[in-house]
């Protein structure tokens, strides 16, 4: 037997910084940073573990969620942030501003992507916030003609009044996507134009119109640990959960001022995921962008730790995303059943 002891709880009753297994699955809304923090900062194996743990006795392990994304007006954005590449404030990032998509195309690309496989049709304009009119309209048209395909539908347009969360909800909107991004004293090291208080605002006014919530945030933008379990802390402590939470890679585009941030280290990632999985139990934890630079086994350590949602689908928003043929092959070699709808469709 080794004489030194080991750095890793084990054995039948050994639950780490938790008394028992069934405080390892709570679902609590009073975590405090300390507590997220050592969560995220045990040994790998022992947080993998764990988080997978959780995720079995909350989630099918078997369901990953295959979500597409579609950028339906790209460009010209009057935010700074400075990880995108759609803010009109970015010179060097060359992106044209582009006008709202037609709703027919819009509808063409969902049929694809169910056909392919997606569950969840993601729609996302660069957009401070919508103005009512026309192009309001049109995204409640693209809305419920995602829904009438029989996928889950989202968007992603900015800051929402409580009058717009209620016409999205009435025209059937599945989720709304707005992330935090990152922990509240970071946040202005990003962001210049608008408030983590505008955003929670948001995540209110959707919350209340009954419409689900999406939303999370990215690693590898200069930020410590202790602002990730900042951000994870302000997400679990709203009750309920959001429904999913994406943990975005940053992915550095030439021409905005995150351009040299080194890459992000994959293990990092699973940190994240697993950390985000013992903290909201049930909630579909999303394995965003920056996944086309994981290899397939560090994408499957993440699975392992809890994260159940992919972006599948060729392209993010105006980014590379991995190919759906690999993706496809992946969940294949891991177990998850990938119908061939394309396939299918032509018979
Ligand atoms: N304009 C809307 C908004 O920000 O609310 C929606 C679109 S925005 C592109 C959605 C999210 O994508 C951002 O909040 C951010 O978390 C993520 N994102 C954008 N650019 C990214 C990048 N370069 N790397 C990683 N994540 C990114
Ligand atoms: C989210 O958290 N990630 C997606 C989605 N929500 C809208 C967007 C990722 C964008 C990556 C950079 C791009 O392709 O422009
Ligand atoms: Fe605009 Fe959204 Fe990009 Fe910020 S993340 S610049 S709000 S499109």
């Amino acid at each position: 037997m080794s004489e030194t002891p080991s750095p890793h709880s084990f054995g039948p009753n050994s639950f780490g910084p938790f008394a028992s297994a069934t405080e390892l699955g709570a679902i609590r809304h009073d975590w405090s940073v300390t507590e997220i923090r050592a969560i995220h900062d045990m040994p790998l194996l022992d947080l993998v573990h764990r988080a997978g743990t959780v995720h079995r006795m909350h989630n099918d392990p078997a369901d990953i969620q295959r979500a597409a994304l579609l950028s339906i007006k790209t460009g010209g954005c009057p935010e700074d942030c400075a990880y995108c590449p759609q803010s009109a404030h970015h010179k060097g990032t060359a992106l044209p501003r582009e006008r709202l998509m037609p709703v027919e195309t819009v509808l063409k690309e969902a049929a694809a992507a169910k056909a392919n496989g997606a569950h969840r049709f993601c729609m996302g304009a660069a957009w401070r916030q919508p103005k009512d009119g026309p192009e309001f309209d049109a995204v409640l048209a693209m809305v419920r003609g995602v829904r009438g395909l029989g996928m889950e539908a989202c968007v992603t347009l900015g800051m929402l009044t409580p009058a717009q969360a209620g016409r999205l909800a009435e025209a059937g909107l599945t989720s709304y996507n707005h992330n935090l991004d990152t922990g509240p004293d970071f946040y202005g090291d990003i962001i210049s134009t608008r408030t983590y208080e505008d955003r929670l605002k948001t995540l209110e006014n959707v919350r209340a119109a009954g419409i689900g919530v999406c939303c999370g945030g990215i690693v590898g933008m200069g930020e410590g640990v202790t602002d990730r379990a900042q951000m994870l802390q302000v997400l679990a402590n709203h009750a309920p959960h959001p429904e999913s939470v994406p943990i975005n890679a940053l992915v550095a585009v030439a021409g905005t001022p995150l351009e040299d941030r080194p890459a992000v280290d994959p293990l990092d990632l699973v940190r994240m995921c697993a950390t985000a999985r013992i903290v909201m139990p049930k909630a579909r934890v999303r394995l965003s962008a920056g996944r086309k630079s994981l290899t397939r086994e560090a994408q499957i350590l993440c699975f392992l730790a809890g994260a159940n949602s992919i972006f599948y689908g060729e392209r993010l928003l105006t980014t590379a995303n991995n190919e759906a043929d690999d993706d496809a092959a992946l969940l294949r070699d891991i177990g998850i059943t990938v119908h061939e709808p394309v396939l299918a469709a032509a018979e």
